[in-house]
């Protein structure tokens, strides 16, 4: 288990002052100027050295990110971008973060803009996180007037600036280059790729997007050193982690871990466990809604990290873990996610927007029991016609869920279409 004094974000666990005195006393802004002084490649070279890979679901290695970033300038502006359009159904972890922790952020914001050669980020916000932009913007403002952003932010012989903006609801601009055509003012939809936004992103300049928590975990990386950050979690899976945890256990919370801890643990050390105890457990999203389920079997091993999900045919995602005991109507529950990926479609490639719309109607009549058997391998044709096929990872997000579904519980799909073809059942509730 982590011990507390190896927490980076100790101000989740009670004192909750987050103010700029606050942030000090937890050894935020302290040296912020030295670890500059160590230069960009250094930097880069740390984060690397730490092992830290993206906490916004992709996983990919945050300081190999930070390298594409050009060295010379060619008279384009670079930017670092943050994503906190966190809209991941399950997933509430930045959110804490932002809440009570805003000064690690924007202190992680500094350093890793100096790193990439940035003089401004913009923090993209979701919309509905009002209480965490009036944090954000009361912590941003109090650093510049504290001299912490601004011309030579932090004495650091740095100019940066820091905007924040608000977004407007939509769970597609939570996808990089959409993100950044919503920043630019126009209909958030995505970008292809490449180029990829490090070559040509926000207003056709090198651009960096990185969610929250891989920029607010920098400036503890750099104070205490990559072996320290790499010394948690197996290998290529460095890292403390927060893990969102919701659904069926006694008490739900955001709680930070060492990566590649055991589900088990995770659950009863912090959840109280499963409610009605682990033989209650019928199925876990280990990762927000776009990753496939795994069973109570799988879960009995579970660890929770990028590579071992990963070989499970699921994902660590954004480490929303959401619970389900023997109670849940499983495939209830994957068909209302997929009416939320039709729903949250921008319609642009052909895949998704029909794709979206077919699996949809399918699980309609699923969950109902008025499907033909055969149906079943008809809706994972569709879904293996739109993964991979489309412009951005939502068509995926659409398809996985259901992949995972049938993969685990066909046989309960089975059961409840001859359930309702011989009146065992009349109907079942899909509102
Ligand atoms: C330069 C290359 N850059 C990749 C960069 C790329 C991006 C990052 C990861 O989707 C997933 C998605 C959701 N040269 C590069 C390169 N990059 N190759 O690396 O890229 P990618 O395409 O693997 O993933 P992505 O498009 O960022 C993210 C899943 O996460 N997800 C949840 C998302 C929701 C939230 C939220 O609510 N906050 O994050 C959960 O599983 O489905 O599969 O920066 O540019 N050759
Ligand atoms: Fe839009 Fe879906 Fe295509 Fe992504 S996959 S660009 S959300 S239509």
């Amino acid at each position: 288990m982590l011990k507390d004094q190896d927490r980076i974000f100790t101000n989740l666990y009670g004192m909750h002052d987050r103010s700029l005195a606050g942030a000090k006393k937890r050894g935020h802004w302290n040296g912020t100027a030295e670890i500059i002084q160590r230069g960009r490649d250094t930097i880069v070279e740390q984060v690397k050295a730490s092992g830290l890979r993206g906490r916004g679901g992709a996983g990919f290695p945050t300081g190999l990110k930070w390298s594409f970033m050009p060295k010379v300038s060619d008279g384009r502006p670079s930017y670092l971008v943050i994503n906190a359009d966190e809209s991941e159904p399950g997933t509430c972890k930045d959110r804490e973060i932002m809440r009570h922790d805003p000064h690690t952020l924007i202190e992680g914001a500094l350093i890793a803009s100096f790193a990439m050669g940035a003089n401004a980020c913009y923090i993209y916000i979701r919309g509905e996180y009002i209480r965490e932009r009036e944090a954000l913007q009361a912590a941003i403002d109090e650093c510049y007037d504290a001299g912490l952003l601004g011309k030579n932010a932090a004495k650091s012989g740095w100019d940066f600036d820091l905007y924040l903006h608000h977004g407007a609801g939509a769970y597609i601009c939570g996808e990089e280059t959409a993100l950044l055509e919503s920043l630019e003012g126009k209909k958030g939809m995505p970008r292809m790729k490449p180029p990829f936004p490090a070559g040509s992103g926000l207003y056709g300049c090198p651009t960096t997007v990185n969610n929250v928590e891989s920029i607010a975990v920098v400036p503890t990386i750099l104070r205490r050193g990559s072996d320290w950050f790499a010394s948690f979690g197996r290998p290529n899976n460095a890292g403390t982690k927060l893990f969102g945890i919701s659904g069926h256990v006694m008490h739900p919370c955001v709680v930070e871990e060492a990566m590649s801890i055991s589900l088990k643990e995770l659950l009863d050390r912090h959840c109280g466990g499963v409610r009605g105890g682990w033989k209650n457990l019928k199925a876990v999203i280990p990762g927000g809604s776009s990753v496939p389920m795994l069973n109570a079997a799988q879960c009995e091993d579970a660890i929770m990290d990028f590579d071992w999900l990963r070989e499970q045919r699921s994902g660590l995602g954004t480490a929303a873990v959401i619970v389900m005991d023997q109670s849940t109507d499983v495939i209830k529950a994957i068909w209302r996610l997929s009416k939320f990926y039709k729903h949250e479609s921008c319609g642009q490639c052909t895949p998704c927007r029909e794709g979206t719309g077919w699996m949809m109607r399918v699980m309609d009549r699923l969950v109902r029991g008025e499907a033909e058997v055969e149906e079943i391998d008809m809706l994972l044709s569709v879904t293996k016609q739109v993964e991979g096929h489309t412009i951005c990872a939502l068509g995926d997000a659409a398809a996985w869920p259901i992949q995972g579904l049938i993969r685990q519980f066909r046989d309960e799909i089975e059961d409840r279409i001859k359930a309702k073809k011989t009146g065992r059942i009349s109907a079942v509730a899909a509102e």
